[in-house]
């Protein structure tokens, strides 16, 4: 079936059959990034989860091993689920996961690498005395997994790790444990953060960022001038993933938002669309911090059985402190990318009066794999009427999508659409006048007429992205068959969303689009790459370099 092979990724990381979920054990070791995943090995739906394992030199290009880990244990036997990995200052490799046992008890365990000097660690042996943390007092069987990477506390020399729960009260919880050999733990008191109302926390990640440099930092980096800590977590019941910036109190073992309004878990999203149980790890390469995600198929699971694989992962992000607004994350796809960008074609000063829509013409016929870059400035700015004016009324999902008009919007591009328009998949900015004048700025990802197939998830995602005086609006867009990844403002505002076009699958249309009543935009600049694809492919044994 044509279609359903045309949904296949040319360069997002992939398993070549199957299931796949989160992202695990992210990690460079001995000159390899290490992805390890949750994945099926037996069906296109989720179950029987091993641990996948991939390679690569570039984050871009892959090599798959062999599994990782199997649940061939009691304490792991309905699954060996997510975990995280640290590497100590002695270059050994800590592997902690949650086993689900045969009683679908969540149990902490441990695994390393058999051989540590075997670069692609394809051999993993667990731990004798796994499992090494049962659910704590107060903690349902059930609500307790999924281990960070450890950091290390110089006062008393030993490491701690976080594992995400909820309380009795349905709040969310991180609770910490202490060790000195990854052998025995012991439970800190208190929780380190909550919130109420948010449900189980799945896959809690914290890191520390640098307020006053462009650098990532290492995982043990806890203090000094302009470090602060991002708190993530995954809420199991919305299946979104959540972020917040504030302090970590290393002594006291707490971490505080800067804006308790936007705490973690009813704030910021790391991805406006479908990205989920997203985890990051040190790159001491590029000094830098990258973060996964894994993005689900929003098809059928007939579909997904069908094509004989589901699930793709996000491209490696790199994520900083926005110097500039001082309130959120910037996300930016990894800049080995960039190396799969080939022929390219540029538009600039592109007219685009209210209402009014051009087709860009380039120079192929493959826009199913594309890298774009857009520029907008807004020309004779309307001022809203005073109907127009009303606080937070607008909201991407019911604001009418593409085909909605506004006084400042809807404007930006028209991906993936078929030769009568039927198909198309927006991303665009909208303008909000709020009654002091000011303006918010959303972006959206329209995917209501991104497929005429009716068994798939239609959905229309985003939410508002700082603009600060003078800035023009800006977007990449990495389109890549069956997903659409945008970045607005640098990336202080992501959409990650999938599409299942059923006619424009070849030579697609590409349009620009200006749907506001009565404001005048122009296109500054748009560069758009044709992307080469990236190999994804099994690891070759008789050649040493894969
Ligand atoms: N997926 C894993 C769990 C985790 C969930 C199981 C998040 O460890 O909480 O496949 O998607």
């Amino acid at each position: 079936n044509k279609m359903l092979l045309w949904q296949r990724s040319a360069y997002h990381f992939q398993p070549e059959e199957n299931w796949m979920n989160d992202p695990n054990g992210v990690m460079y070791y001995k000159g390899w990034y290490h992805l390890f995943y949750q994945y099926n090995a037996d069906s296109a739906v989720w179950g029987n989860i091993t641990w996948g394992h991939s390679v690569s030199r570039d984050m871009i290009h892959w090599l798959h091993l062999p599994i990782a880990m199997f649940p061939d244990k009691w304490y792991d036997e309905n699954g060996v689920w997510s975990g995280s990995a640290t590497v100590l200052p002695d270059g050994k490799v800590i592997m902690l996961y949650t086993g689900s046992s045969f009683a679908s008890a969540q149990l902490q365990n441990v695994a390393v690498p058999t051989n540590i000097s075997d670069p692609l660690l394809i051999d993993w042996m667990k731990f004798e005395s796994n499992p090494i943390i049962a659910p704590p007092p107060g903690i349902g069987i059930t609500d307790f997994r999924d281990p960070t990477t450890a950091w290390y506390f110089p006062g008393d020399s030993s490491w701690r790790i976080v594992i995400g729960s909820k309380d009795s009260n349905k709040s969310g919880v991180s609770i910490t444990y202490k060790t000195e050999d990854f052998l025995y733990y012991d439970l800190l008191p208190g929780s380190m953060h909550s919130v109420a109302g948010t449900g189980m926390w799945e896959c809690i990640d914290l890191y520390p960022i640098s307020t006053d440099k462009t650098v990532g930092l290492d995982t043990s980096t806890m203090s000094g001038s302009g470090v602060k800590h991002v708190m993530k977590v995954s809420l199991d019941d919305d299946r979104h993933d959540y972020y917040a910036i504030g302090s970590y109190d290393l002594e006291a073992n707490t971490w505080t938002p800067d804006d308790p309004n936007i705490d973690v878990g009813i704030g910021l999203r790391l991805d406006y669309g479908v990205v989920y149980a997203s985890k990051s790890f040190y790159d001491p390469v590029k000094k830098r911090r990258v973060l996964w995600g894994w993005v689900p198929e929003s098809d059928s699971e007939s579909a997904d059985v069908l094509k004989g694989w589901a699930s793709l992962q996000t491209i490696p992000r790199t994520v900083r402190f926005d110097q500039k607004t001082k309130t959120n994350l910037l996300q930016w796809p990894v800049e080995e990318l960039e190396q799969l960008r080939g022929r390219n074609t540029e538009f600039s000063n592109v007219d685009l009066p209210a209402g009014s829509m051009v087709q860009l013409n380039i120079k192929t016929a493959n826009t199913a794999e594309l890298d774009i870059t857009a520029e907008f400035e807004i020309i004779d700015q309307q001022t809203a009427s005073p109907d127009d004016v009303v606080v937070g009324r607008y909201d991407c999902n019911t604001g009418g999508g593409a085909s909605g008009r506004g006084a400042l919007g809807p404007f930006g591009l028209l991906l993936l659409a078929d030769e009568g328009l039927s198909e198309q998949t927006a991303v665009y900015f909208y303008l909000e006048t709020l009654p002091n004048g000011n303006i918010n700025t959303f972006i959206c990802q329209d995917g209501k007429r991104s497929s005429a197939a009716n068994d798939v998830i239609k959905s229309i995602y985003g939410s508002t992205v700082p603009v600060l005086d003078g800035e023009k609006l800006t977007l990449r867009i990495l389109v890549d068959h069956s997903i659409v990844e945008t970045y607005a403002q640098e990336g202080r505002t992501c959409i990650t969303s999938r599409v299942y076009p059923t006619k424009a699958i070849s030579e697609a249309k590409i349009y620009l689009f200006n749907n506001s009543t009565d404001t005048r935009v122009t296109a500054t600049t748009v560069k758009i790459w044709e992307m080469n694809s990236a190999f994804n492919r099994p690891y070759n044994f008789e050649n040493t370099t894969g």
